[in-house]
């Protein structure tokens, strides 16, 4: 039945181009090749919200808000670039704008469900993450200057991986004990530094080190997506199959 309403609301969404997709277009292919891959995810943590323990089911559920949401915006990101060959900016931070407040937001989530942590450390990473982009748009969208934009933005980024490497987040993680949510943290912890740092240096690139080919660009973009969005996924559902089993 779930899985009935979720496809009955992706068959719902408009389409564009479906015909004109160039076979030589790699960059339009990655965006297909991400869209599936999004779909596949999504029905793959709902369903499996099933599987794991109760405590664990709000991560599973925000994996799924967060590869759903995606979805949505592919949708719309893949006919852009396959009609126009431009980066579909706008498209990618209201994205954004939604999915990296929960990524940030599942740190907090997956701590909760074995150890006592402080909602502090929850509206840290959540504003921490909402001035890292609010910046970051009004640098790409000319509203301030392209480098002190960069900066704040950088330095929103630098406190949120502050707070968990050394911060609150990593004391309520040594607390806890639990080796399932430890590995999954250490994890998630090395995707928002490498896997996070593809935006600010595609960011730096394009607006600050004179220009970038947006083919380029978008591939890498939408090759850091499916690590940041469907691997932290499923990391944190290896930590609650595991942690669930036990
Ligand atoms: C699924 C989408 C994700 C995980 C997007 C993450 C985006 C960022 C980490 C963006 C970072 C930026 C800075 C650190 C400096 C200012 C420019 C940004 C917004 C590109």
């Amino acid at each position: 039945m779930k899985l009935l309403m979720l496809l009955a609301g992706v068959m719902a969404v408009p389409t564009f181009a479906a015909g004109d997709l160039d076979p030589n277009d790699y960059v339009g292919v990655s965006f297909w090749l991400v869209t599936a891959a999004l779909l596949a995810a999504t029905v793959f943590f709902f369903l499996e919200r099933d599987n794991v323990s109760a405590k664990w089911r709000t991560s599973l559920t925000v994996s799924g808000l967060v590869t759903g949401i995606a979805l949505w915006h592919y949708l719309y990101m893949r006919g852009v670039w396959v009609d126009t060959g431009t980066s579909p900016t706008v498209f990618r931070y209201i994205d954004w704008l939604l999915t990296v407040p929960l990524l940030i937001v599942e740190f907090y989530l997956i701590l909760r469900a074995v150890t006592d942590v402080a909602a502090s450390l929850f509206y840290k990473l959540f504003l921490g993450s909402l001035v890292m982009l609010v910046f970051g748009y009004m640098g790409e969208a000319g509203i301030m200057a392209a480098m002190p934009a960069f900066i704040i933005g950088c330095l929103a980024w630098f406190y949120m991986i502050h707070t968990l490497w050394a911060g609150e987040g990593a004391q309520a993680k040594n607390a806890s004990g639990n080796a399932a949510v430890q590995t999954a943290y250490n994890t998630m912890m090395w995707i928002i530094i490498v896997g996070w740092a593809v935006y600010p240096v595609g960011y730096f690139m394009g607006y600050l080190a004179g220009g970038v080919d947006e083919g380029a660009l978008n591939l890498i973009y939408n090759l850091a997506d499916f690590i940041n969005k469907i691997l932290f996924g499923i990391v944190i559902w290896s930590a609650a199959v595991s942690d669930s089993n036990k």
